[in-house]
């Protein structure tokens, strides 16, 4: 209990903080800066994507914020020195390079810019955010996903490792939890290692401190809400994945305690929605407990909270899991589908991924009103155009998934596909900026990189036709599941692509952009003609974007009122039948998804079989 309470007074003392100088500013000693960058990185137009709100907070900032906190508390740097703590997310704040030198001149370059949680597709722009601060002189510390998928993959240079040592950019590889301290003493002392790596030494999460960003960053968030991992770490193998490689495949998860104490100085603050990042929450070895605290926090103390988790295709088996879920406030759920082909599947090594269960599990989500949003991955060995029109189809019209969000197969750095094709030498795209998911990054066997980037971008607009979007607002209606929140969604994904170039997961409201921000390289824009543009394009978005509301709208009020919605029935919303694998698309259209169906049935018969032999010899006996 002592420890709760500690984790929930620093909690709720940075809650009414609001985040920024958490030190008393008259304060006569040494004011160490402190400031965490999250990088966002560049649009194809060459800006950086940067959004007057943004729709999800960042869990990697709010991760190391909250370890600073601690550090803050337990005044790491001793008694003499106080610590200036500020967390910016470029997604939705600029960053301002010129100020941040004056602070730190005001300063005597005393701190430190950590730039944080950066992903292979924000390295290119971490670096340019870093190069004129260490040009003046300020230590600059850098982690995330690419150092860390590198490290743990490559050759210790590879994937553009060698600009940082060039720029004196000390390299984070690994999780910080208990290891901030040390780095804050390197800090001080003006003595930054070139490489702190830790990938080998995992720390448990269990009683660490926990994610936390103030209301003042979270007020950039639409919906304010917050996130937090309840768990690190993925069993499983797809070779795609970069997870397992840098956080393990071991389970680790935070204590119910640990998320009741964050979830409490949250609401301190008026935050109770959150994301919870576990990349496969279902296999959180905890995750019933965590899911029994959440209960007692949603049912007993009233805390209203709105969660969404991501799982895998298997969740629904275990007992209670959906169930509990929907109890503790989950409201959607983000799954891994990836594919409907299971030879596809074979290939990424995802398979734990049966497709003969899908529509079980989503049938079961929709049960409880939650809404299944799915990740589906283009790009596959088998794939081609005509193969991936089919299957969008085929999901159209006999999965009961609400949203649908397509990725194109990407080898990133610190996944398996990069490694094998790094050592072999193949084709990848020099310019890591196109490492998002949403770029063709190398060669594929039956499409040329042009057909794949063109179908990638024909699918969103094939599967959110309008047609489409009806149906998907009279399932809703039907199953009795919040309309308005279905509006948003369809509003938010049939979008996000066509109007702003860009994915879902990172789309905002109102695209802001800076002539400062302009990829270095890239000749600059007049002012006269940027200006007036960017104006034009800001109503231009607005008007389209009221125009969808407005359709959308109208046709949830239509699905509202139809007296006949309850009866609504589809082949998607059929509950599952027996010759399923005889009569659907699904299990039939594919020389994989047929061996699946006969993979199963040959197992039901063994089953049955076995089942019987004793009644038999019962018999005989
Ligand atoms: C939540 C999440 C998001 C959220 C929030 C972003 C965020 N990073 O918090 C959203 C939905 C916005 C998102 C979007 C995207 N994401 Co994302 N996301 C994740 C996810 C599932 C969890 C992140 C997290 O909270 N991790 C837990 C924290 C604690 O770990 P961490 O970030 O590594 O940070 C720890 C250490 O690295 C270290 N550390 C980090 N930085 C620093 C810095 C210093 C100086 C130090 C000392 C230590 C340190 O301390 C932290 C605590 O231990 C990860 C997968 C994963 N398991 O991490 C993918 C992941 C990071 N995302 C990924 C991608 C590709 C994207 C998108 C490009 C997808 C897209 N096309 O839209 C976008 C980019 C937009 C953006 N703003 O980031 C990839 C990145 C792979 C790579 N090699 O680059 C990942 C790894 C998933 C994958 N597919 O492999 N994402
Ligand atoms: S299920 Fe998800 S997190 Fe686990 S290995 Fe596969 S892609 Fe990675």
């Amino acid at each position: 209990m002592g420890h709760f309470a500690d984790q929930l007074s620093v909690l709720v003392s940075a809650a009414f903080s609001g985040g920024r100088a958490l030190q008393p500013q008259n304060s006569p000693r040494r004011r160490f800066q402190l400031v965490f960058i999250k990088p966002s990185h560049y649009g194809d137009d060459g800006y950086v994507i940067r959004w007057w709100r943004a729709i999800i907070p960042s869990n990697s900032l709010a991760a190391i914020y909250g370890v600073a906190l601690d550090c803050i508390a337990n005044k790491v740097l001793g008694d003499d020195t106080d610590i200036d703590l500020e967390a910016i997310d470029e997604f939705n704040q600029r960053i301002d390079i010129e100020a941040l030198v004056r602070r730190f001149k005001r300063h005597d370059n005393f701190g430190m810019v950590a730039l944080v949680g950066v992903q292979s597709n924000q390295y290119p722009r971490a670096l340019d955010i870093a190069r004129p601060l260490r040009v003046a002189g300020i230590q600059v510390a850098i982690g995330g996903f690419h150092v860390s998928g590198c490290l743990s993959m490559l050759d210790g240079h590879a994937v553009g490792l060698d600009a940082c040592r060039d720029m004196g950019i000390s390299i984070f590889a690994g999780e910080v939890e208990g290891r901030l301290e040390g780095l804050l003493r390197d800090a001080i002392a003006g003595q930054l290692k070139p490489v702190y790596n830790f990938l080998k030494d995992l720390p448990g999460v269990e009683g660490t401190p926990v994610p936390f960003l103030p209301i003042g960053n979270l007020r950039r968030t639409l919906g304010l809400a917050s996130s937090f991992d309840a768990g690190r770490g993925c069993p499983y193998q797809c070779s795609f994945c970069t997870i397992i490689n840098v956080q393990g495949r071991k389970s680790r998860y935070r204590s119910p305690d640990d998320i009741e104490a964050l979830v409490r100085a949250n609401w301190a603050q008026g935050v109770s929605k959150y994301f919870i990042t576990d990349d496969n929450f279902a296999r959180n070895k905890d995750w019933e407990v965590i899911l029994d605290r959440l209960i007692k926090l949603r049912e007993v103390d009233h805390i209203p909270l709105g969660l969404l988790i991501q799982v895998d295709t298997l969740c629904h088996k275990l007992p209670n899991f959906i169930e509990k879920a929907k109890r503790a406030g989950v409201t959607r759920v983000f799954i891994g589908l990836e594919n409907i082909n299971p030879d596809n599947l074979v290939t990424a090594k995802k398979r734990q991924n049966k497709i003969t269960e899908y529509r079980k599990m989503l049938l079961a989500w929709k049960a409880q009103g939650i809404f299944t949003l799915a990740g589906y991955i283009l790009g596959f060995p088998n794939d081609t155009p005509a193969s991936i029109r089919r299957d969008i189809e085929i999901i159209q019209r006999e999965l009961p998934l609400d949203v649908v969000e397509f990725f194109c197969l990407t080898p990133l750095p610190g996944s398996e596909d990069h490694q094998t094709l790094w050592r072999k030498g193949i084709d990848m795209d020099p310019d890591l900026n196109n490492y998002d998911i949403e770029h063709v990054c190398t060669d594929h066997p039956k499409m040329t990189r042009q057909e794949w980037a063109a179908i990638y971008q024909e699918a969103w607009g094939l599967y959110y036709s309008k047609e489409h979007m009806r149906t998907l607002l009279r399932r809703t209606a039907a199953s009795d599941a919040k309309l308005s929140s279905m509006v948003k969604l369809l509003l938010t994904f049939s979008l996000s692509n066509a109007l702003e170039n860009v994915h879902p997961i990172q789309v905002g409201i109102l695209r802001r952009r800076h002539p400062s921000e302009r990829r270095p390289g890239l000749a600059p824009e007049q002012a006269l003609l940027f200006w007036p543009r960017l104006a034009w394009e800001t109503v231009r978005k607005a008007g389209v974007s009221l125009s969808s509301l407005a359709w959308l709208s109208k046709e949830a009020i239509k699905a509202a009122r139809d007296p006949e919605r309850y009866k609504y029935m589809d082949q998607a919303l059929t509950p599952v039948h027996d010759d399923d694998d005889e009569t659907l698309d699904l299990m039939t259209k594919t020389s994989g998804a047929r061996a699946a169906v006969a993979h199963i049935k040959r197992v039901d018969e063994l089953t049955h079989a076995f089942a019987a032999k004793p009644a038999v010899r019962g018999q005989s006996a």
